[in-house]
């Protein structure tokens, strides 16, 4: 479609709706600006985006005379569809454009698309690296932080472009067609915004919309809808399933991923080579083998990547290995719910390091998923206390109160024996002793740099 004679309007000014005027601007296509919060400082704004101090901006009501002069309004993600600001628009016949969907009218190359409700930016950066490393021009964009809009320009027909997407964002497709995409699994999830569970799982499914026959679809086989799904879906599908051997697909069995073809089977990883850990780690790396796979990269390329890919910052990530004892850094385990995913992952006896400031929370769901994993539980900061008496509570008595997080891992370090995993996962805010948990983070990481073999 061509797109240079349209007027447009992009709706929001947050990073999707700044990427997405100043991809138009620098096409000297027609664009203005449009926030419905009125609150906001336009010259601030302007301030802080200099490059689009031409491009009018309209806060709050939106004028008459503008939606007269508007042939497209690009949302940003968290716009909801159904705000009666862009069914006005609609019923007006506006066509109504997602940011992806301007990013993929102005792009070049393959799209590899990736969406689900828990998985995403982990499965979207490994697949990343793993492109990486058989092609030479690719882009990682999205959801993960990066509007697709801000890289469309930069795109040629030999741009491989791996894309995080939310269900927000594809409700919004119109054309977005990828080679390849992945729906890594759907439970319960911002159905504030989509109203019911079958709007969610419908907004998730779009992302195979626009596939062709010859395009493939990687689907989680454990997923009762995903395989429901996947059955009458007419673009090939490729599966994956941490429950159950395949005979066509990527599954876990023995502590191994394995790639089988008519029931043949190849290894591709055994899973203590990996430094992500925990089974929905294991349906990341296999989706992501998948997808890439499927568009071509060889299995030892995608090995490759496996065995030095390392979590995101903060999150379950691996640190080092010091007399057979693993170190993780699960900082970002700010609240007990967060922090259960820390333990969970852990597939050996773990001396875990909690505490911290206190947020009021109940910390009795996070002991009692220690689930016998947990030798001894070292606690710091303000909550020590409180958290000794829930464990207390709960029949677990293998506590010590040190004070301070370097007290904590010397502690850790001294008791923890060859096979043991020591995780900073504090199921509590840093404040108090941190400016935040990626101070708190880093800290920890330097104390295991340092502790001597
Ligand atoms: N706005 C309006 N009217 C409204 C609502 C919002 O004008 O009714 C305006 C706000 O005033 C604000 C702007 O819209 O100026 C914000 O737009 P946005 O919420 O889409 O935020 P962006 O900064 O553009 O970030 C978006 C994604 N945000 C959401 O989906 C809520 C980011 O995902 C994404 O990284 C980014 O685009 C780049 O693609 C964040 C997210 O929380 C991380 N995603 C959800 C998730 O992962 O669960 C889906």
């Amino acid at each position: 479609m061509d797109i240079r004679d349209k007027r447009f309007l992009v709706m929001g000014t947050g990073k999707s709706g700044i990427a997405a005027a100043s991809l138009l601007r620098d096409m000297q296509i027609a664009v203005k600006l449009y926030d419905s919060n009125a609150d906001l400082d336009a010259a601030a704004f302007r301030e802080k985006n200099p490059g689009l101090c031409e491009v009018e901006l309209f806060l709050g009501d939106l004028p008459e005379e503008v939606i007269r002069q508007t042939d497209i309004l690009v949302v940003s993600p968290g716009i909801p569809t159904d705000l009666p600001v862009v069914l006005s628009l609609q019923e007006r016949g506006i066509a109504v454009w997602g940011e992806i969907e301007l990013a993929y009218v102005c792009s070049k190359g393959k799209v590899l698309a990736i969406t689900g409700t828990n998985g995403k930016t982990t499965t979207t950066a490994l697949l990343g690296e793993i492109l990486k490393n058989y092609y030479s021009d690719v882009r990682v964009v999205g959801n993960i932080g990066i509007p697709y809009t801000s890289i469309a320009s930069l795109t040629t027909p030999g741009t491989v472009t791996v894309a995080e997407i939310s269900s927000f964002q594809l409700e919004t497709i119109k054309t977005f067609a990828p080679a390849v995409t992945a729906i890594l699994n759907i439970t319960p999830d911002h159905l504030n915004r989509h109203h019911t569970m079958e709007n969610y799982i419908a907004a998730k499914e779009r992302i195979t919309k626009n596939q062709r026959a010859e395009d493939l679809c990687v689907l989680n086989y454990g997923d009762e809808v995903l395989r429901s799904f996947g059955k009458d879906l007419q673009t090939r599908v490729a599966w994956f399933s941490s429950k159950e051997e395949l005979q066509d697909g990527f599954y876990v069995k023995d502590h191994a991923i394995y790639t089988a073809k008519g029931g043949e089977r190849m290894l591709l990883v055994r899973t203590e080579e990996l430094n992500l850990l925990g089974m929905h780690n294991y349906e990341n790396v296999m989706a992501a083998a998948a997808m890439a796979s499927g568009f071509g990269v060889p299995l030892e390329k995608i090995r490759e990547v496996l065995l030095r890919f390392t979590a995101v910052e903060h999150r379950i990530e691996y640190v080092a290995e010091k007399r057979g004892i693993r170190f993780y850094n699960d900082s970002k385990g700010t609240n007990p719910d967060a922090a259960i995913q820390g333990i969970r992952a852990m597939d050996r006896p773990t001396l875990l390091i909690g505490g911290g400031y206190d947020k009021d929370a109940s910390y009795e769901p996070w002991i009692r998923a220690f689930d016998g994993k947990v030798k001894e539980l070292v606690l710091i900061g303000q909550t020590r206390e409180r958290i000794r008496e829930a464990a207390g509570r709960c029949g677990f008595t293998a506590v010590t109160l040190a004070d301070s997080l370097e007290e904590a891992v010397d502690i850790c370090y001294a008791h923890a024996v060859s096979g043991d995993a020591v995780l900073l996962s504090p199921a509590c805010a840093s404040w108090g002793m941190f400016r935040d948990y990626e101070e708190r983070g880093r800290k920890f990481k330097e104390m295991v740099y340092h502790l001597r073999e």
